[in-house]
Formats: C-alpha cells, sequence, structure tokens
C-alpha cells in the first residue's frame, strides 16, 4: 500500500522556507504531529453480506445488528471504519461505496451460509479496487480455512476473535508487511498458505 508515499508528500509541504516565529514554530509542530497521525489513518470498508433470498433460517426471519462488525470497527479507534450492510442496501451499494469511500482495506464477515456470497463480494471489490487488501473475518473463515483462501481474491483470513489481530494486521498492512508477525491469520505466499500461531 502507498500509505508512506502519500504521508511523505504531505510532511514535505511543512519544511523548507524561512525560519519560522516563535508562534510560527509551535503552529508549524502541531501540524507536523497532525500529519504523522494522519499517516497511520486507514479506511476501512466492513461488509455484512446479503443472503436473504436464499436462506431458510433465522436471517429470514429477522436482521440483528451487523454486531461482528461493530467489534471489528470498535477495535481501531484510529482508524476510520465503514459498515455496509447488504442484506438493507441495493446490491449496486456495494460498488457505489468502493467508489465514494475508496478504502485502503476491505473487511468481509461470513457465517458458512454466507460463504459463497461473500466470495462473490470479494470478486467485485477485486474488480473495482484491484490492489486494495480483502481481509476475511468470523464463523466460516475460522472453521474452513482452505474454503476461504482459495479463493484468490481473499488476501487475509482472520482467524478466531477479532479485536486484537485486525488492528495489528492493519498497522503491518499500512506499513508495507511483513503480516508474518501477526498471531491468528492465514495468507498465501506463493503456492504456500501461511499459518501464523494461534491467538491465545
Ligand atoms: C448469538 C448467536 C446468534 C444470534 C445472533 C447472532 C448475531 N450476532 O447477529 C441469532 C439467534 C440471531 C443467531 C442466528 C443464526 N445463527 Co447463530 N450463533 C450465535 C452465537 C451463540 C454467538 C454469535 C455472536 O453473536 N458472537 C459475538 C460476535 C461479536 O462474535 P463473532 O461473530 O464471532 O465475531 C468475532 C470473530 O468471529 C471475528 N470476526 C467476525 N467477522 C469478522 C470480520 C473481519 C473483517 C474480522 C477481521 C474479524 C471478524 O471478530 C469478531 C470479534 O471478535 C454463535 C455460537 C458461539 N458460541 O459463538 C452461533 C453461531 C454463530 N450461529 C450459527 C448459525 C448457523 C446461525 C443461523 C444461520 C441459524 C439459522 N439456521 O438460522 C442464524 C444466522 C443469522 C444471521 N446470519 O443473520 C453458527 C454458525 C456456523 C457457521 N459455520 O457459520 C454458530 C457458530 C452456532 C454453531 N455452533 O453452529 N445466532
Amino acid at each position: 500500500m502507498a500509505l508512506g508515499g502519500k504521508a511523505a508528500a504531505r510532511t514535505g509541504a511543512g519544511g523548507g522556507g524561512r525560519a519560522p516565529s516563535r508562534r510560527g514554530r509551535s503552529a508549524h509542530f502541531l501540524v507536523t504531529c497532525f500529519h504523522y497521525a494522519e499517516e497511520a489513518r486507514v479506511r476501512i470498508l466492513l461488509v455484512k453480506p446479503d443472503i436473504s433470498d436464499f436462506s431458510v433460517g433465522f436471517a429470514s426471519l429477522a436482521r440483528t445488528a451487523p454486531l461482528e462488525l461493530l467489534m471489528v470497527a470498535a477495535s481501531a479507534p484510529d482508524h476510520e471504519c465503514r459498515i455496509i450492510d447488504m442484506r438493507l442496501e441495493k446490491d449496486a451499494a456495494f460498488e457505489d461505496a468502493l467508489l465514494d469511500f475508496r478504502p485502503d482495506v476491505v473487511g468481509l464477515t461470513a457465517y458458512s451460509a454466507e460463504a459463497e456470497a461473500t466470495k462473490a463480494l470479494a470478486r467485485r471489490a477485486k474488480q473495482v479496487l484491484p490492489s486494495v487488501p480483502v481481509v476475511w473475518g468470523g464463523y466460516h473463515a475460522t472453521m474452513a480455512l482452505d474454503d476461504v483462501l482459495e479463493e484468490p481474491s481473499v488476501d487475509f483470513v482472520v482467524r478466531g476473535e477479532g479485536e486484537t489481530t485486525f488492528p495489528e494486521l492493519i498497522q503491518a498492512i499500512a506499513g508495507g508487511g511483513p503480516c508474518d508477525g501477526v498471531a491468528g491469520i492465514a495468507f498465501r505466499k506463493g503456492e504456500d498458505m501461511v499459518l501464523t500461531p494461534p491467538r491465545p
């Protein structure tokens, strides 16, 4: 991800020229701090899939709040998270959100019944924003890791609870990797699947 380049350009804008007055210097310091804080800010689009046309279980009776995504978003307060709940939106709203919000990372969640619908969302995300990493967490990814990582549009799987793993993974991605040091994830490296140690 080219976050480093963008941030470097921004930080450079404040430098050079005449030495600032005492007041000017402190203003400059504040601006620089703001730039550093901004550097680490990652835009994350979190997506709840929709299978209501096909489902026969609870999902066809009621739509509960996307608790898992709210937990994940709450775990990343330094970043800008947007949740899109496809059970409540028109189908095309997904592409609209990708183009409007321009996320740096897309995060997907799925129960097993939602796996195929979620793979389709991963593919659509890559079609619109090919270089944006797609992270998939939740029950299906944890229970059926092979099935999820066989989907080429998925870059990372978060296994188990996401509150600690996800912000660490975001930090690693934003820093340009490597991600091997983040416990509780899986990803492809060439032909191989890398599984980092499970999160305690
Ligand atoms: C409470 C509950 C319900 C409630 C509410 C669920 C809700 N939250 O909306 C109700 C009764 C509505 C329900 C319904 C169903 N449930 Co239910 N439910 C549970 C239960 C007991 C807890 C789920 C929960 O709320 N966890 C709390 C949330 C916050 O945790 P979480 O979802 O695990 O999310 C964490 C991680 O998974 C991860 N994560 C999740 N998504 C993502 C995404 C990203 C990007 C990242 C980084 C991380 C991440 O981080 C999160 C925070 O740590 C579990 C069993 C269990 N003990 O875990 C079964 C369970 C999830 N349910 C299950 C099933 C099958 C269903 C139904 C399909 C049943 C049916 N036939 O209708 C429906 C589907 C409803 C739907 N899709 O809308 C299965 C799922 C199995 C599977 N392989 O998918 C489970 C595991 C039970 C089981 N052992 O079979 N369920």
